[in-house]
């Protein structure tokens, strides 16, 4: 740990004073959103309002470390804009500004009614729950629908394909028998004093930009302690980032190409002997399938199909396959194609190729898994009817899905029941940390146009979005992470979250669930309190029970459970306690059972995207770019933060990146507004010409809208001028059920019409009084 920092002004206790001020130890989480719970001081005035905030140099977490979103929380906390009491309009006034302010019990009155009401016509399983990504709040709207309104009908954020994780984690329980993560040495308090730690020699970092995401509880400055180290880096990504500007090696691919390059990579790895033969002999099923799939991936195909040198697959292999420790980071790349499970299957492979699995700076599986799914499950388990009926369980959404793999409701199967009525019609929403037709809906039109006939919607938010002011009957405020207690256990160590200050009447998600579940089914929901349900939670967790009291936790900040490595050597991955992994086989399977079994294809396979230069040539000839969507930045997460002129400062506009040479063919400069057009829909955004993105390739930003302009029908804040989900699709998800092609989708670009944004400027100088 460092120890530059003075500790006589950093304690360790969970509280202390500095002057006037009140320092809380403590973790963020969200809200704002995001998927780390990064180790933060808040800093609060006698009055209790939250004053300032710092990263915690005590945390051996995040070191001190902190990003601008939570810099800036004291801006967010307090803004203007933020809604703080709660709201209801009439349902005839959906679209406009007529909200009016009610009281929190009205609210909690209401809502039970909007639940009555449509269980009556048509039965609790016409409302649809549902929450959007790792926040403080996946879990809460999941248990108020079982557990309070009767309905398993969870997912209405109907983010396409589940393509989010869901792809690679399902994968990896199919492949692995558990979730596998790269080792860092965050496993540990002790970090890299760990007498059993060592660094990785080699980071696989493939379709992820983990310093600006942090996703999935991966933090990404993790992997600067490495390189710090001496760890070095393999990166493969349509777009130069820091990480792959600081790597060995950098290979540059069209999006949606993965899995050939990694067929690839295995093809020399197998031929020239760089697997590990113990590990693959003695822990891998079905290497001699894989050979044979391998056999015919030669770099030189790969390379056609990528659009990169064969070389470079050559030194891929090689540097893989003599690296020493190597560990695999992956991204939502994976996912965000048709073809998600055999793309993370392809890459999975090379990596247990490598023997690099669960063994120190591998890619390990970590049995510490949600707090949040557990819990859910925990309900579930005293309400096995609920699940019944559930949409998408009826086998027509893929094959994993069809054997009950997923743990949501699908949203293709939401949408459809939506739109159709069949098996049954969907009535009301309660969304709950999505924006869905905003942000995470693929096909942001067709989904808002079922979402807008619904009976009753009700929105737990932050802040007035365009989703909420379009459909929104009843708006729940919903309260910032200083502002309520929680726990944080996404796989590494448990956290705390604790209340430093109260905002309105704005609750935490657990304390709104609770409140409503009590009303509704106060069996259920039998707790006291917040506190005394987290330690419910903390208790009752599937795979590491944590015994501890929210006191005691606030006071610890920090728990780690218990890590090993070689857990497969030991029986402690699987149910039954024998040495394996927990897949059919027992070992990692190059073969995979339970694909073979559910007739999918058992081994990794490339296909091209559904619409791509090679599958759809006519299409191509008409829309001449591949267009990759939603890459990450530093300011925003997902739709969130554009209230705040903080952020805009530094990314004022949605952007693209362009190749300097197809900026040039489309008659597009540096900061041009320009149309991104292909046969579902088009998007307004600025170019951004660089040649840090491959030629060929479009990358444009998702989640755009704006605070400023019109909140109204039909504009609702600009939604749709620059909705890049206006170009996706729902349905095209892969064999298993899983994936879409929000990253693999054609486009053409050209300029915008004249004098296109200059409006929009002005708009954003007055709201912001420049
Ligand atoms: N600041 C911030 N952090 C976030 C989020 C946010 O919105 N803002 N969102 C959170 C969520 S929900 C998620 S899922 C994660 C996602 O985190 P990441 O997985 O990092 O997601 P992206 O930034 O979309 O994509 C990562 C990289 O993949 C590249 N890429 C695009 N298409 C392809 C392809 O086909 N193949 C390959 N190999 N690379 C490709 C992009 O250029 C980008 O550099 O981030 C989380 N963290
Ligand atoms: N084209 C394209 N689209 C994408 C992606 C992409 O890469 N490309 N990425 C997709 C992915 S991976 C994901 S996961 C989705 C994410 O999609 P969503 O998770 O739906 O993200 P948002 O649209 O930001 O909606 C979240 C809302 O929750 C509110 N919120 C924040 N914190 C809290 C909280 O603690 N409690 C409550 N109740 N509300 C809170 C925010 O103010 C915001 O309005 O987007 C997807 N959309
Ligand atoms: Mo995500």
């Amino acid at each position: 740990m460092r120890e530059c920092f003075d500790p006589q002004i950093y304690k360790k206790d969970w509280q202390y004073q500095e002057g006037d001020l009140t320092v809380t130890r403590t973790c963020q989480w969200s809200a704002p959103g995001c998927h780390q719970g990064c180790s933060i001081l808040f800093y609060t005035d006698k009055e209790g309002k939250l004053v300032k905030v710092e990263g915690d140099p005590n945390s051996p977490v995040t070191d001190g470390r902190l990003c601008m979103r939570c810099l800036v929380m004291v801006e967010a906390v307090y803004h203007p804009d933020r809604i703080i009491h709660p709201l209801k309009r009439a349902r005839e006034d959906r679209g406009k500004d007529k909200w009016e302010r009610i009281t929190m019990d009205e609210a909690y009155e209401l809502c039970v009614e909007m639940v009555k009401d449509t269980t009556e016509k048509y039965g609790a399983k016409s409302i649809c729950t549902g929450a959007g990504t790792g926040r403080n709040a996946t879990w809460q709207s999941n248990v108020l629908g079982q557990g309070a309104f009767g309905t398993p009908n969870d997912n209405c954020g109907l983010l396409a394909g589940n393509c989010c994780y869901t792809p690679r984690m399902q994968g990896m329980n199919a492949v692995l028998g558990d979730t596998f993560i790269a080792d860092c040495g965050q496993l540990n308090e002790a970090r890299f004093d760990h007498p059993d730690y060592r660094r990785p020699d080699l980071f696989i970092i493939w379709g992820n930009n983990p310093l600006r995401a942090n996703a999935d509880g991966f933090y990404g400055h993790w992997i600067i302690d490495c390189m710090r180290r001496g760890s070095e880096l393999f990166v493969v990504d349509p777009q130069v980032t820091w990480l792959s500007a600081h790597a060995k090696l950098y290979v540059q691919v069209r999006p949606g190409t993965d899995a050939a390059l990694a067929l690839a990579i295995g093809h020399v790895m197998v031929e020239e002997e760089l697997y590990d033969k113990e590990f693959v002999e003695c822990w891998c099923y079905g290497f001699d399938e894989y050979k044979e799939r391998v056999s015919d991936w030669t770099p030189e195909r790969a390379a056609e199909i990528c659009w990169c040198e064969s070389e470079k697959i050559y030194e891929a292999a090689r540097l893989i396959g003599t690296a020493g420790v190597t560990t695999l980071q992956w991204g939502v790349a994976f996912d965000q194609t048709k073809w998600a499970n055999g793309t993370a299957h392809a890459a999975v492979a090379v990596q247990a190729l490598t023997g690099n699995i669960d063994n120190p700076g591998g890619f390990v599986g970590i049995n510490f898994g949600y707090v949040q799914s557990d819990i859910r499950e925990n309900i579930a388990k005293s309400l096995p009817n609920v699940r019944e009926g559930r949409l998408g369980d009826d086998g027509n959404w893929g094959l994993m899905n069809a054997v009950g793999k997923g743990g949501h409701a699908i949203p293709e199967a939401i949408l459809d029941a939506a739109e159709t009525g069949v098996p049954y019609p969907v009535k009301m929403l309660f969304m709950c940390s999505t924006t869905a037709f905003t942000n995470m809906a693929g096909q942001a039109r067709r989904v808002y146009d079922v979402y807008k006939d619904m009976d009753h919607v009700v929105v737990c938010d932050l802040f007035m979005t365009p989703t909420a002011m379009a459909i929104g009957d009843l708006f729940i405020p919903m309260a910032m992470g200083c502002e309520r207690n929680g726990v944080r256990g996404w796989y590494t160590p448990l956290r705390s979250i604790v209340k430093v200050t109260q905002t309105g009447d704005a609750v935490g998600d657990e304390q709104m669930m609770l409140e409503l579940g009590k009303k509704m089914n106060p069996d259920l929901f039998y707790w006291d309190d917040v506190p005394e349900m987290l330690e419910f939670c903390t208790n009752n967790m599937a795979t590491v029970p944590i015994h501890i009291t929210f006191s005691e936790l606030r006071e610890k900040v920090i728990v780690y459970p218990e890590f090993e490595y070689y857990k497969y050597k030991t029986g402690k991955l699987r149910f039954d306690g024998n040495p394996g992994f927990n897949t059919l086989s027992g070992r990692v399977e190059l073969f995979c059972n339970m694909y073979n079994n559910v007739g999918m294809d058992p081994l990794p396979y490339f296909k091209e995207p559904p619409e791509s230069p090679e599958s759809t040539p006519e299409l191509f000839a008409e829309y001449p770019l591949v267009l990759t969507t939603g890459r990450r930045c530093w300011e925003y997460f997902h739709s969130e933060h554009r209230q705040l002129r903080s952020m805009r400062e530094f990314h004022k506009w949605p952007m693209f990146a362009i190749n300097p040479a197809d900026a040039e063919a489309a008659g597009i400069k540096e900061g041009d507004w320009a149309v991104i057009e292909n046969a579902h829909g088009k998007a307004i955004e600025v170019a951004h010409v660089t040649d840090t993105i491959m030629k060929g390739v479009v990358s444009a930003e998702h989640g755009w809208w704006f605070p400023e302009r019109d909140k109204e029908e039909p504009s609702l804040y600009g939604v749709w001028e620059s909705n890049i989900n206006c170009l996706t699709v729902q349905g095209d998800f892969g064999p298993s059920g899983y994936g879409s092609s929000y990253k693999t989708q054609l486009c053409r670009v050209y300029p915008a019409p004249e004098g296109y944004g200059a409006e929009f400027e002005r708009m954003y100088a007055e709201h912001h009084n420049l």
